[in-house]
């Protein structure tokens, strides 16, 4: 692990104890009096590497400015609650969230209303009660269908040039509907697969209960015993966790780098498994704008603060192909590496 990932896996840990460790970072980091604009930026699964690097833009973005940032990890929705309550407790302004839950919106909508906190959702958008989504919120995400469809365009261009067949390839992706934004990634991929004349009957979808490398493992693992005529697999899903437990299952059944090809989402979840120095099946990522989620939300929502300038409706990112060959180039571009 390099120096950038292990900092930033401190970050967790200190996030995880929130409230013992607000009150450290608050008397260090203050320059003192009361006044300073305080934001939080809870996340939903704070060991995922993709919402380390949110936090670390976000830490960039209260240096520069002058804010403070309390991060918070609420992998459930009585966290996120008590998060929204212990902020006000705290005297923070706003702060950004990717909830836990899409369905817990109005409930957070209303916390935040109630603690007088402005408001800001990245990466996951909620959902109301009528079952569409918020558009009130204020929202920074991903353009999700158009970056399934780089996975999916990926996956194809393998497929092609490996010259394998649809008599004894089959694509498996792992879905998670219960997410606009995962459902909107993985029809993207089906369609991109589609458009480009792979058959459709030759596409298998497998829904993973959690959204980790076991939740996909399993998922996958159930799909390859359906399938165990499959000599080629094309693996994909809704981000790098998905990927890595679909690549895992496949190699437990003997699958490798020549004869399987995982393509993940995120491209900031998957850098150890890129720097490994024998292929795996896992051929690279799409790799998304961490940096600007994590910096433009909270920079933003400063500004909201201190001078009443309400930041976009909702805003979209993309994402690029990354794979073994160009993986650390990429994310130098994009400056996330460290
Ligand atoms: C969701 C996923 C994350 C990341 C983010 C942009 O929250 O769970 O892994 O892809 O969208």
């Amino acid at each position: 692990m390099n120096r950038f990932w292990t900092s930033l896996c401190g970050l967790a840990i200190c996030a995880g104890a929130f409230i013992g460790c607000d009150k450290k970072s608050g008397s260090a980091g203050a320059t003192g009096g009361g006044d300073k604009v305080k934001i939080g930026f809870l996340v939903k699964q704070p060991e995922e590497p993709w919402f380390q690097t949110e936090w670390a833009f976000a830490q960039k973005a209260a240096d520069e400015k002058g804010f403070e940032l309390l991060k918070i990890g609420t992998q459930d929705g009585e966290k996120a609650l008590a998060a929204i309550d212990n902020l006000a407790a705290n005297q923070a302004q706003g702060f950004v969230i990717c909830t836990p839950d899409v369905r817990l919106g109005p409930a957070i909508v209303a916390k935040a209303k109630a603690n007088n906190l402005k408001l800001m959702t990245v990466d996951d958008q909620f959902i109301g009660k009528d079952g569409k989504v918020m558009e009130d919120v204020h929202h920074l995400g991903v353009a999700a269908r158009d970056v399934g469809h780089v996975s999916g365009q990926a996956l194809f261009d393998e497929f092609k040039k490996r010259n394998w067949t649809p008599a004894d390839a089959a694509a498996c992706v792992v879905t998670f509907d219960e997410l606009d934004t995962a459902r909107e990634r993985t029809a993207g991929i089906i369609e991109k697969l589609v458009e480009n004349g792979f058959p459709k009957d030759r596409i298998f979808t497998t829904p993973q209960k959690t959204t980790d490398i076991p939740g996909s493992f399993e998922a996958t693992n159930v799909l390859l015993t359906q399938h165990g005529d499959v000599k080629h697999w094309l693996m994909a899903g809704m981000n790098d966790t998905a990927a890595l437990g679909a690549v895992r299952a496949a190699e437990g059944r003997g699958f490798t780098a020549e004869t399987a090809v995982g393509i993940g989402i995120n491209g900031t979840d998957c850098i150890d498994e890129l720097k490994k120095p024998t292929p795996t099946p896992f051929y690279g990522s799409v790799l998304m704008e961490a940096n600007l989620h994590g910096y433009d939300t909270s920079a933003a929502m400063y500004k909201w603060i201190k001078d009443g300038v309400e930041p976009p409706k909702a805003h979209f990112t993309g994402g690029v192909l990354i794979t073994r060959k160009d993986f650390e180039e990429q994310l130098k571009k994009h400056g996330m590496w460290r």
